[in-house]
């Protein structure tokens, strides 16, 4: 199935006729088991499921409008001028909800992440547009239908409709109506993030072309799936028994699992500098000390921090410029 016959799916029977103005807000996300590796390119469907944070007030707000021509899109004030990436994949994206071919739309976002903080702005980005576009039209989908139409955006979006913890099963179906994201009814209110910037230079290799490099070419990419069912187990106990070390531990090495299946493909993958390893190597000084303190990182060199609030004041002391977010304040 492609994205269109998707769409047109879920779209069924719904209204064709936007109304003035559709608006959302959706949260940023951080994986604490990743998502790594698609069965379905199009579709971004995945082959193992993941579970998420999200990262309360921070993310995007989105308003949609109609506007004549062509369809724009101004981030935080200013427009995106064409061509470039961001406005084909937008363009490319709102094609599917085209109702007329003289219908175009003017996507304004305002987006609270931290610039440069390494922190993935396409899940927060599709999943506001997508609620925002829902308003628009007035669909009034539930947030099943509009996991599946976030995902088809950029599949990490799948879990940025929900505040908290989420998780984004995976699916077996081809038509992928059963990869969606839920929300986890357990809420941590003492769990905290804490984003050690160690390089805001542009990656060189895109989390897509990198995933699929992996897929195709890594080993060990094999026994990711076998890794990532028993952590999601393990994650999805330890967020219920609120087992902070049973969490940190399982994350932690979840992410390092993830970036080694990057260093087993070909040509190597390796998104960590120097300052990466001496991050982590400081974090395992500290633990070793007593600290309850662990870290997960995505497709780039930054380390995401994971800690509870009681130590807040002990990881500022060793990190003092950090940014430190509270998903569930
Ligand atoms: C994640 N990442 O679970 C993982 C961990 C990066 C490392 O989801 O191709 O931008 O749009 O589906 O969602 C980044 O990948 O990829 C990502 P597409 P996406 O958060």
């Amino acid at each position: 199935m492609n994205k269109i016959e998707a769409v047109k799916q879920i779209l069924k029977g719904r209204p064709t006729e936007p109304c003035d103005k559709g608006y959302a807000f959706a949260p940023a996300n951080i994986a604490l088991c990743k998502y790594w590796g698609k069965r379905d390119e199009e579709l971004n469907l995945p082959f193992t499921s993941s579970l998420s944070v999200s990262l309360g007030t921070l993310g995007a707000e989105t308003t949609v409008t109609i506007t004549p021509q062509e369809d724009r899109l101004t981030l935080n004030g200013e427009a995106v001028p064409y061509p470039s990436l961001i406005m084909q994949r937008l363009v490319e994206y709102l094609s599917l909800f085209r109702t007329s071919r003289d219908l175009h739309f003017h996507v304004e976002t305002y987006s609270s992440i931290p610039l440069a903080a390494g922190l993935a702005s396409s899940a927060s980005g599709f999943a506001a547009l997508v609620m925002a576009l829902d308003h628009l039209f007035a669909w009034t989908l539930d947030k099943r239908e509009l996991s599946i139409l976030a995902r088809m955006g950029s599949g990490s979006a799948s879990r940025s409709l929900f505040p908290g913890f989420v998780k984004w099963h995976a699916g077996i179906r081809e038509d992928g109506m059963d990869s969606y994201a839920e929300l986890l009814p357990d809420t941590w209110p003492e769990f905290r993030i804490g984003l050690v910037m160690v390089s805001d230079a542009k990656k060189t290799l895109g989390s897509r072309p990198a995933m699929k490099r992996t897929v195709e070419t890594s080993y060990l990419y094999n026994a990711w799936s076998a890794m990532v069912a028993k952590d999601m187990s393990l994650i999805v106990r330890a967020i219920h028994d609120h087992d902070f070390h049973l969490l940190g531990k399982t994350s932690e090495s979840n992410a390092l699992a993830m970036h080694a299946t990057m260093i087993d493909s070909w040509p190597p993958i390796l998104y960590w500098k120097p300052e990466t390893v001496t991050a982590i190597q400081k974090v395992w000084k500290l633990r070793e000390e007593g600290l309850r303190l662990f870290f997960t990182i995505d497709a780039g060199p930054n380390l995401k921090l994971l800690f509870l609030k009681d130590d807040q004041h002990i990881v500022l002391q060793h990190w003092p410029e950090i940014e430190i977010i509270h998903p569930f304040a």
